[in-house]
């Protein structure tokens, strides 16, 4: 309707997120969404835009660029932007507000997959040299961006409880410190997606980013107990004893055992846990707030954040401000399809409702580095001195072709389970040793919690075989032999990882946890 009003950019301005009448661009057109924030779908995370472009954020959050969503906003329009504002049909670029302005700076050690939002995974020879992985390389995976939260007022953030009745109760950041016994956890965060780049590889493509084996990374959690405060906020449940399978309480209380609990943070990434893993004693769930003794970063989710240990880390939620416990998961894309796993047949678009979302995480392990001849018996393996290294050998055994090599790595599985034993081999898995599991939880304090949450870092040393006459591979440095490591890991439940990626392949690319395996081809 070319008879509606003409608006400049900057009266747009004035309808931000704090007006009573928040108004956004779409194109060139003006709407007043002040009667659809209460009914949007994604809460009030719209007004993120209000006073500017939605198109940003529209770019992050794709399911809006359907006909369905731009005609429920054809009935909010009022007006179009002024001529003079335009730059070929839009608001110029400049004048567009960028989500991402206030994103915090970062290592630049961190390598990097995407900016907007980031992700970025700590350089293998980083990710497990120590046993806690420093804040400032631990992972990062961000669906949107940082929201932000002042320093000075993070004691006022709020957290919403809402209960199966309807009750809400709402605690500051400030009570929960205050009111709730303080307990740390040591536990491992994985990324249903660390490893995919290796499926890729191996099985074909997959979509979603191409992490390497760094989409983890283990910390020290400092916050309350989840249990604690559900208590607290008045959740009453069955014992779980006189519950069915199918989610009828006999005492009359909800049923723990169909009760889900919904996160939410402050810019609407949302997944939930069943009841059952929140208020589990040994389940050490919490709502944490520092992490290796130092306030959470704004990264990994200022100033609060669920931590589900020996879970997926999708349902760890960042910025945490809402908890909601349902007899439903969360409604969310990420409860309801990204984090699932399907049939290697399945495709790109598969039956997302048979599948259940991910909770506990399967077994798996990786190689991080990998040191041969030379670079061993000159110092280059931190956790290799004194006496270790003279073990190695001498120069002359280097007129041998075999090499001496030293592998370092991690171990991991969900649940809480431990791990028993890590397998490796040096000639792409015809002969096999064990590595040497580091002794990380033995003093005390090291490894806080009631179940192995924890990776364990493993170590080898060995003698890489006779190359002669190997796999052979050519470069531009001439004719190399090569040999291929491979890592695999059983965990104390006797499971263990799959040969390949092929037979778990899914177009999703999650759970890529078949045998890790590095191809080495030493100068000889
Ligand atoms: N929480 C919020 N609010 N927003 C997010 O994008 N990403 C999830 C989870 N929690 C996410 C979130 C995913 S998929 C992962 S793997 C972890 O956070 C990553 O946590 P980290 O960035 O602290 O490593
Ligand atoms: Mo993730």
């Amino acid at each position: 309707d070319p008879s509606l009003p003409r608006y400049r950019l900057a009266d747009v301005r004035q309808h931000d997120a704090s007006s009573p009448h928040p108004w956004i661009i779409y194109g060139d057109k003006v709407y007043d969404i002040t009667d659809w924030v209460g009914a949007h779908p994604g809460g009030d995370v719209i007004l993120r835009a209000a006073g500017g472009s939605v198109e940003p954020y529209w770019n992050i959050f794709s399911i809006h660029k359907s006909d369905h969503v731009r005609e429920i906003l054809e009935q909010y329009v009022i007006g179009y932007i002024d001529a003079a504002d335009l730059v070929d049909g839009r608001p110029a670029a400049d004048a567009i507000e960028d989500p991402f302005k206030e994103d915090p700076v970062r290592d630049p050690r961190l390598v990097t997959h995407t900016l907007k939002p980031r992700n970025a995974e700590p350089p293998n020879e980083e990710l497990d040299r120590t046993f806690k992985t420093p804040n400032e390389l631990f992972y990062v995976r961000n669906h949107m961006w940082v929201p932000v939260v002042e320093e000075a007022k993070a004691d006022d953030h709020a957290l919403e409880i809402e209960l199966p009745d309807g009750e809400t109760r709402r605690y500051t950041l400030a009570e929960l410190k205050e009111r709730f016994p303080t307990h740390k956890v040591t536990a491992v965060l994985q990324c249903s997606g660390s490893r995919r780049s290796d499926m890729t590889r191996q099985a074909g493509k997959t979509n979603g980013l191409q992490w390497g084996v760094g989409a983890i990374s283990n910390a020290e959690w400092e916050g309350v107990r989840l249990a604690d405060v559900l208590a607290d906020a008045g959740l009453t449940v069955s014992d779980g004893t006189s519950s069915t399978r199918s989610g009828t309480a006999v005492s009359g209380k909800p049923d723990t055992n169909a009760l889900h609990v919904q996160f939410s943070g402050l810019e609407a990434y949302g997944s939930s846990i069943p009841l059952t893993k929140a208020i589990d004693p040994r389940g050490d769930v919490l709502l944490a707030f520092g992490m290796n003794g130092q306030p959470l970063p704004r990264d990994h989710g200022f100033p609060l954040r669920a931590v589900v240990p020996g879970t997926v880390a999708a349902r760890s939620v960042k910025w945490l401000n809402k908890i909601v416990v349902s007899d439903e998961e969360s409604h969310s894309q990420w409860q309801r399809r990204d984090y699932k796993s399907f049939g290697p047949n399945e495709g790109a678009n598969p039956n997302w409702d048979r599948a259940v979302s991910m909770q506990e995480t399967p077994v798996t392990s990786a190689i991080t580095a990998v040191w041969v001849g030379d670079c061993i018996r000159r110092g280059k393996v931190p956790w290799m001195s004194g006496s270790k290294l003279r073990g190695v050998g001498d120069a002359s055994e280097k007129e041998t072709t075999k090499e001496p090599v030293a592998v370092q790595g991690y171990a991991y599985s969900g649940g809480g389970r431990g791990i028993a034993r890590v397998d490796i081999s040096l000639d792409g898995g015809k002969t096999w040793d064990q590595a040497e599991l580091v002794d990380d939880c033995s003093k005390p304090g090291a490894c806080l919690g009631n179940k192995n949450w924890t990776w364990k870092r493993w170590r080898y040393v060995g003698q890489l075989p006779s190359l002669k006459g190997t796999e052979l591979t050519k470069d531009a440095a001439g004719t190399k032999a090569c040999t291929t490591l491979v890592v695999k890991a059983t965990d104390d439940s006797y499971n263990s990882q799959p040969e390949s990626h092929s037979g778990i392949y899914n177009a999703r690319g999650n759970l890529a946890t078949a045998w890790h395996r590095v191809r080495v081809c030493p100068d000889c």
